[in-house]
């Protein structure tokens, strides 16, 4: 029978979907991930994996798993996984595209209003008892209403992003890898070059996935050339950002705030110099956690496991561009 590891807790409805045809092994905690060790150990004898991004899939996962034919990432992205060379060994990677663009735009959206209207700092403030009176620029935030918007990734997300942009009376910029004529012709979007983006935009959103292209683009001379009052939102991968650039960039005030839903370190270390900051909003990688949407990612996991185990295609395999 064919054995399939489930390295997060996940609803018994769908582990009892999977159970109809196969032996499942799911790792029982519902907020910790499976032990490295563990999941080695684990998957030596495993023909299908349903992983999250805790999970690194490098060459020691693979040598160790001679059986295994498929991988499927609870993710859109799969940076945590060496997708070529899971695929030079036969396995199938597949991810979770479509299912929760909405869910991240709407928490992209969900963020960049709160750093721009201060609203962690107002809440704060009540809570705190510190209202004691009414002032004329008390907690006063920035306006995305007639600002220009740099979105930075134009995939989905991006353009789900730009849609709901519509309704707002801004001006869209985006940069990506390739031109998107949908964004262009339906969302109103104008392509910029990079430098442009950063140095005309008010609010600045980055959805892109992280590739060599893009680890670390927003960097030191990146942050310099933003505007001062500029707004940073992070809803792609952390790595993207060079983290001391956007500490140096935020307390040289060369730009306002920043909203980060990803982080080059997850959990984020206490003592980080972020969590310090008033015009900082973290949130701990929540982008697609709606139920609606992670219910619809789980099924798309086993829809494509259970797809892969009887040699057919599955319906989101990852294809590496050339
Ligand atoms: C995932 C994400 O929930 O899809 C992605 O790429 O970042 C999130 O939607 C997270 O990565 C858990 O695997």
């Amino acid at each position: 029978m064919d054995k399939v590891i489930v390295t997060r807790k996940i609803p018994q409805k769908f582990i009892e979907q999977l159970e109809q045809s196969y032996e499942v092994y799911m790792w029982d905690e519902a907020y910790e991930p499976m032990p490295r060790d563990q999941f080695l150990e684990s998957i030596k004898d495993a023909t299908a994996c349903f992983i999250t991004l805790s999970e690194k899939i490098d060459d020691t996962v693979i040598d160790q798993a001679p059986n295994l034919k498929v991988i499927a990432n609870m993710a859109v992205g799969f940076d945590n996984i060496d997708v070529s060379l899971a695929q030079s060994r036969g396995i199938v990677v597949t991810n979770t595209p479509k299912v929760l663009t909405e869910t991240t735009a709407e928490l992209g959206f969900t963020l960049m209003l709160t750093v721009a209207r201060r609203i962690v700092e107002a809440e704060h403030y009540v809570q705190q008892g510190d209202w004691q009176s009414w002032a004329p620029y008390l907690l006063a935030g920035k306006d995305l209403f007639n600002s220009k918007v740099g979105i930075y990734g134009m995939g989905d997300i991006g353009k789900a992003f730009a849609r709901r942009l519509k309704g707002f009376n801004t001006q869209v910029m985006y940069h990506n890898r390739t031109r998107n004529r949908h964004a262009e012709e339906k969302l109103g979007a104008l392509y910029v070059p990079f430098d442009t983006l950063i140095e005309h935009s008010d609010f600045i959103i980055c959805t892109a996935p992280l590739t060599e292209e893009t680890r670390n683009k927003f960097d030191k001379p990146v942050f310099e050339k933003m505007k001062s009052d500029a707004i940073f939102i992070n809803i792609g991968r952390g790595a993207v950002v060079d983290e001391k650039a956007l500490i140096d960039a935020l307390q040289n005030k060369e730009i306002a705030g920043c909203g980060l839903d990803v982080l080059r370190k997850e959990p984020i270390d206490m003592s980080h110099p972020l969590l310090k900051m008033d015009n900082v909003v973290i949130l701990p990688h929540i982008g697609s956690a709606s139920v609606t949407t992670r219910d619809r990612m789980v099924q798309l996991c086993v829809d494509n496991i259970t797809r892969v185990l009887n040699n057919q295609p599955p319906k989101t395999p990852v294809q590496l561009d050339d």
